[in-house]
């Protein structure tokens, strides 16, 4: 879907004299705005290859119409949104839902969207048409060898396809664990997936990292091998210095506290990767900043004091997704308000004056340090993530342009009404 650059420029002639005058004070107010602008517009989120239709629960989905029929349409769906924000000039693939048929075509039509290959993404969670063993009590933890290294194999394959795309990392979610108790030896399910994340670890080219994701409970309700980041931590420091753990904000247990969790994965040199969403009562996988935007700014404040402690490029070293379904809402729309959501707490991440900040814990003044983290959180610092959109050959207001331009229109009448992308 083609978006003319006269359309995109009358949007930002018409708000121009309204975004001038809002950032001209906040400028005013915010001291090294320009610094913050500067790391807005380098900050990419990825967009997955399974978010560009209609999520659905185990009870039902209803179809929006026009949803991407292949691989080639979910990029361009992805180039759409990135033309628009400047922030999501990246694609995480998932296997086999999305396999690169041509991988040098695939390749070409990303580049040309501005996007570059994420995390490759494993499923050894279904079965697939014409599988050969079945899943149903786990991948890498099954009791059946040859089950375990159909999984292990699976794995491979998914880098052989990242590496012909030039993606540089392997994201492992398990849904293995058991329903009943008795079901499961923990040990011995433990020491399978580790052997098993061994094999495909040995299959990792050198620059590649791997990331072990973790998941408190679903699908399997009595327990997970991957279960929490002490879990996770555990399989990615005995696989070695290319291992990482994997943060999902859904998949924690209620009122973890994630921001605690990812500073002490940070401090470890072990937080690789992190999937955003939102949820209120589990695995929701709503729009990121939806339900709970302190907790995600707190999560960033975390997030940018450690990567700075550690020397670590925001940008590279970290590989960051966005990780939802979409049930109710035009996807399309509802990653535009997770990247807006995801840029804006960044944004406040970065404005925290940490010197007074730590001051403040120095002196145990926890009245101070509340106030500090409040104050930013309340300052509206929507203008400079606009700016950085601006400036990168965004557009102001990405919701506003997608209506106005009745793109989801456009996609139904030229895609469908009754189209399904894969995925969840
Ligand atoms: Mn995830």
């Amino acid at each position: 879907m083609q978006v003319e650059k006269y359309t995109t420029d009358s949007h930002n002639e018409a708000l121009l004299k309204e975004h001038k005058r809002r950032l001209d004070y906040i400028t005013a107010a915010v001291n090294d705005a320009e610094k913050i602008i500067q790391k807005l517009t380098a900050f990419q989120v990825a967009i997955p290859s399974w978010a560009l239709g209609t999520g659905g629960t185990r009870f039902g989905r209803f179809s929006g119409g026009g949803e991407p029929r292949n691989l080639e349409e979910k990029i361009e769906d992805i180039g759409l949104l990135h033309k628009l924000n400047q922030s999501s000039g990246a694609i995480s693939l998932h296997i086999p839902w999305d396999i690169p048929e041509n991988a040098s075509h695939i390749k070409a039509l990303a580049a040309q969207n501005g996007l570059r290959f994420d995390a490759m993404n494993s499923n050894t969670f279904q079965d697939q048409p014409g599988q050969e063993l079945s899943y149903k009590f786990g991948s890498l933890q099954n009791v059946n060898k040859a089950i375990r290294q159909q999984a292990i194999d699976h794995n491979i394959e998914v880098i052989k396809y990242g590496i012909e795309l030039g993606s540089n990392s392997l994201t492992v979610w398990l849904s293995d664990g058991s329903c009943f108790p008795g079901q499961l030896n923990f040990r011995e399910a433990f020491q399978h997936t580790l052997s098993g994340l061994q094999e495909i670890y040995k299959a990792l080219p050198a620059d590649w990292k791997i990331f072990v994701e973790y998941k408190a409970y679903e699908p399997n309700f009595y327990s997970t091998t991957v279960g929490d980041w002490g879990q996770s931590y555990l399989y990615s420091s005995k696989l070695g210095p290319k291992a990482y753990t994997l943060v999902d904000l859904g998949h924690h247990l209620p009122n973890a506290n994630i921001e605690q969790i990812v500073a002490l994965l940070l401090m470890e040199g072990k937080l690789g990767g992190f999937h955003f969403n939102d949820s209120k009562y589990g695995d929701d996988d709503l729009t990121t900043g939806s339900i709970k935007p302190y907790q995600l700014f707190l999560i960033f404040n975390e997030l940018v004091e450690g990567m700075d402690a550690k020397g670590m490029d925001h940008v590279s070293d970290m590989g960051w997704m966005i990780d939802a379904s979409h049930n109710v809402k035009d996807p399309l729309e509802d990653l535009l308000q997770s990247v807006e959501a995801i840029m804006l707490a960044y944004a406040q991440a970065l404005y925290v004056d940490r010197k007074a900040l730590k001051d403040a814990q120095q002196n145990n003044d926890v009245v101070a340090a509340q106030e500090i983290l409040q104050n930013t959180f309340r300052t509206d610092l929507r203008v400079l993530v606009a700016e950085a959109r601006l400036r990168a050959g965004g557009v102001l207001d990405p919701l506003a342009f997608f209506r106005k331009e009745k793109i989801r229109e456009k996609l139904i009448k030229s895609r469908g009404s009754k189209t399904v992308a894969t995925g969840l």
